[in-house]
């Protein structure tokens, strides 16, 4: 058997991380290297490597992630239009993937730019 992804260590709580938000299907934590002045990462709990490696059978799990954002904008007062947030997910070198463990970056609290970097 492969070895735990750093971020499958954290929802087994194998390393600490105070979670901002947990279901049954998702885990959310702050990122270690904030690129903004909220980061959250919301993981899915069963691995999947990346999005495009996603089957049918994981349907509700991409669901429970979107959900799981906006729960998590909406506890964290960004959910109103005059606030915002940003949802991203990297897939792979050239997006810069970098923990092979599917995960949704929540940014927000500052205007981000568009197009991203
Ligand atoms: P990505 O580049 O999309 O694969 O994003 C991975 C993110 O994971 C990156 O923003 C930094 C974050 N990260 C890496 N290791 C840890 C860790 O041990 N704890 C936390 N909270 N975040 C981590």
């Amino acid at each position: 058997m492969s070895e735990k992804t750093i971020f499958q260590k954290i929802i087994d709580r194998e390393i600490p991380a105070p979670l901002v938000y947990e279901d049954d299907l998702v885990a959310a934590f702050n990122d270690i290297s904030p690129q903004a002045p909220i980061h959250v990462l919301i993981v899915p709990k069963k691995l999947i490597p990346r999005v495009g490696e996603a089957v049918a059978e994981d349907r509700a799990t991409l669901g429970a992630l979107l959900l799981a954002a906006g729960k998590i904008a909406e506890k964290l007062g960004i959910s109103d239009r005059s606030k915002g947030f940003r949802l991203v997910i990297n897939h792979g070198k050239d997006a810069g993937e970098s923990v092979p463990h599917m995960h949704v970056h929540l940014l927000a609290g500052r205007s981000l730019d568009w197009p991203p970097g």
